[in-house]
């Protein structure tokens, strides 16, 4: 199976980018993260997108706040799919990172999930892969299922 990349601009999203994290670990998902930033580390960031590929990765998970370029940064230097988790971690509470990250010039794609939103980055991510993947889409069909059992169970207690 392709393994799925998750870059962090910081240390400091790591409790956010856990949740990602979580979520490829439920469904025995390969995956390695790094901490390498647009800004302080540029050659790294670089260097692991033009790698990705031939490194086995099928799709990279971008994590930054404030001026949050790095998955704009990483996309630019590779074609497999990345998605951007803007991070709330400044007085603008995310909005600036979310704006940063969404607002791509044509050519270059991101697709980007809410504020914070490491569990549905990783989702997505796991959705991307599952499309050469029978048994990881199962999985991920079977998930959606008991989610939605789980509500509906919650609605029958609620009148009873
Ligand atoms: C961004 O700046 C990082 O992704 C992080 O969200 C933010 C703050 O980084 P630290 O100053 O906490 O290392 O590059």
């Amino acid at each position: 199976m392709k393994k799925v990349g998750i870059v962090m601009g910081s240390d400091s999203d790591l409790p956010v980018v856990q949740k990602a994290i979580d979520q490829l670990k439920k469904f025995d998902v390969p995956y390695e993260a790094h901490i390498y930033s647009a800004h302080r580390t540029p050659e790294e960031a670089r260097s692991f997108a033009v790698n990705a590929k031939k490194n086995g990765f099928g799709v990279i998970i971008a994590a930054a706040g404030k001026a949050a370029h790095l998955a704009g940064a990483l996309a630019a230097n590779t074609t497999l799919p990345v998605i951007g988790i803007p991070i709330k971690a400044s007085v603008l509470d995310g909005l600036d990172a979310l704006l940063s990250t969404v607002q791509m010039p044509a050519g270059i794609p991101v697709a980007t999930v809410a504020i914070d939103g490491a569990a549905n980055a990783a989702l997505l991510a796991m959705q991307i892969i599952a499309v050469s993947d029978d048994e990881l889409a199962e999985k991920l069909d079977k998930s959606r299922k008991d989610a939605s059992a789980a509500v509906l169970e919650k609605d029958k207690l609620l009148n009873s």
